[in-house]
């Protein structure tokens, strides 16, 4: 075992604390981490964790949530700088106005979000329940959905609601371009083609499947297929193959890395436990509301 990973192991004994990685993180940081998962399954786990200290390994909006939802425990994140483009792609105010102009509509917002917006929001909901969401909700209502045009899109396509999608996107999963998946699905004529419904309608049309990280991860576990073409964040790539060794799976897009998501590494994590930085807080009141939101997306059965 190298010394630094000894010496983390060692530091996350004595404050009393458990590492949590997004399926996005690179390899040696999920090797290390207790848990690794989607960013509410990261969230529920450090609500159950009796650590005192939630080292977070993801982007800043997760650690965001981790810290809603658990509001008694200290949340640390390694690189304070790995923020997410989607989630700031809307601010508090565009939102404010948005709900002036509709002012009957339900806001669902995507956990890819700051805590402000979700405090505004009625709901909110992740790449696994946002179509189930949606669909609870009163057939007779406008939705407002923030802030991910393609997520919009989809649970549009697959609700037939009257919805307002905001135009926000993430860069990485815009760059998996659909010529590229064509390309790859005729290099490899048998692969399932499994996608994350942040990518674009054009790749999501040449889908097999479409799912959240975590729905990806058991699709391909249960699937008789033997090759896939994975479009998502490439990380997830890691825990795929490790999991499924007899499996291949080929990414739909090499450029489709997530420089925030690669800010943690394993130096950053041994120095986050040593001087306890970087803590990550939201004020009471956002937090009481933001809660909320998340309460009623889980209240969702
Ligand atoms: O909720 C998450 O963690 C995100 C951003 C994606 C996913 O599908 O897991």
């Amino acid at each position: 075992m190298s010394s630094i990973i000894s010496r983390i192991l060692e530091l996350k004994q004595k404050r009393d604390a458990i590492i949590v990685a997004h399926n996005y993180q690179l390899p040696e940081v999920q090797d290390i981490a207790d848990y690794v998962g989607d960013s509410l399954g990261l969230a529920q786990t450090a609500a159950k964790t009796k650590a005192e200290i939630i080292l977070f390994c993801g982007v800043h909006f997760m650690a965001e949530t981790a810290s809603i939802i658990c509001d008694d425990k200290i949340v640390l994140m390694p690189d304070p700088y790995a923020g997410c483009p989607l989630a700031n792609m809307i601010t508090p105010r565009q939102l404010r106005e948005l709900k002036k102009q509709y002012p009957d509509a339900i806001v669902v917002t995507y956990i890819n979000s700051s805590a402000e917006i979700k405090a505004q929001s009625d709901y909110c909901c992740t790449s696994s329940n946002a179509v189930k969401v949606v669909r609870a909700l009163p057939e007779n209502k406008k939705i407002i959905f923030v802030p991910d045009r393609h997520l919009g899109n989809y649970i549009l396509s697959q609700t037939g609601r009257d919805m307002v999608i905001w135009n926000g996107y993430c860069p990485t999963h815009q760059r998996i371009l659909s010529e590229e998946v064509k390309k790859k699905k005729e290099l490899y004529p048998s692969a399932k083609v499994v996608v994350h419904p942040e990518c674009t309608s054009e790749v999501i049309a040449l889908s097999d499947k479409v799912s959240s990280t975590s729905g990806i991860l058991t699709y391909c576990k249960e699937s008789q297929g033997k090759t896939f073409i994975i479009g998502t964040e490439i990380g997830i790539l890691h825990r795929l193959r490790k999991e499924n060794p007899d499996k291949v799976f080929i990414p739909a897009s090499d450029l489709s890395d997530c420089p925030n998501m690669k800010l943690n590494n394993l130096e950053k994590i041994l120095w986050s436990l040593e001087d306890m930085v970087y803590r990550i807080t939201v004020p009471d009141e956002i937090a009481t509301s933001a809660k909320g939101a998340i309460q009623r997306m889980l209240e969702i059965k």
